[in-house]
């Protein structure tokens, strides 16, 4: 199978071109409502066995109120800090993959996918609770206070492209246009990645690609 982050129209990805706790994304998002369901889909790509977080979304009540760590043989979610959890699933392989979570507090169902394949699934993750709105994001580095606290062992190093996230539950079909349909571009409804690009901190750079209707990064 060829794992490729598809292109439909004039777009970027963002390198970090160092493991520091200095060069992050960040987007304060003041207006942003409580929402009771949410996807984020993105694609990474980490330097071969780095670490490092994907994003982090921080309120000042809780800073690990949405976290998505990838560790060199795991990866770790948390959602309002009351759950984390870790499979072997590597990411850290020096090729892009795309990777996608989904919850609704109905019945708390979060679904992780990895290159289109759901790869956990787990019921009962903060079931009737919301997402606290007006926090921040932040892409590249774990927030342990509102747009601080950095830690060098949580610091991001590759390149980070189509970070979106929707205020609703993806379906299958959505997963699979993000991961794999080179005619579908899919920005978020809450946070769309062009958004992001007015964030860029120190050494993190934007790296234009090129309107394309093929794959833009074969991995395998
Ligand atoms: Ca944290």
């Amino acid at each position: 199978m060829t794992n490729c982050l598809y292109v439909s129209e004039p777009s970027f990805s963002v390198l970090f071109p160092r493991h520091s706790i200095e060069d992050y994304v960040e987007v304060d998002d003041p207006d942003l409502p409580e929402l009771s369901a949410f996807s984020i889909c993105a694609w990474a790509k980490f330097v071969k066995n780095g670490d490092g977080t994907i994003l982090s979304y921080a309120v000042p009540t809780e800073d690990n109120e949405i976290a998505i760590w990838c560790y060199t043989t795991k990866v770790r979610f948390s959602l309002k800090d009351g759950w984390t959890t870790t499979y072997n699933s590597l990411l850290s392989d020096g090729f892009w993959h795309s990777i996608c979570l989904t919850w609704s507090n109905v019945d708390g169902n979060l679904t992780v996918y990895k290159d289109n394949v759901m790869t956990d699934q787990a019921s009962g993750v903060a079931t009737g609770k919301n997402i606290f709105g007006g926090g921040r994001w932040v892409l590249g580095q774990d927030q342990d206070s509102v747009g601080g606290g950095f830690a060098i062992k949580d610091a991001f190093q590759g390149e980070l492209a189509e970070v979106n996230v929707w205020g609703r539950v993806l379906t299958k079909q959505e997963i699979a246009w993000f991961s794999t349909d080179c005619q579908r571009r899919m920005n978020g409804d809450v946070k769309s990645w062009p958004e992001f690009r007015t964030g860029l901190r120190r050494e993190v750079r934007a790296v234009d690609e090129p309107s394309c209707t093929k794959c833009k990064f074969e991995v395998s």
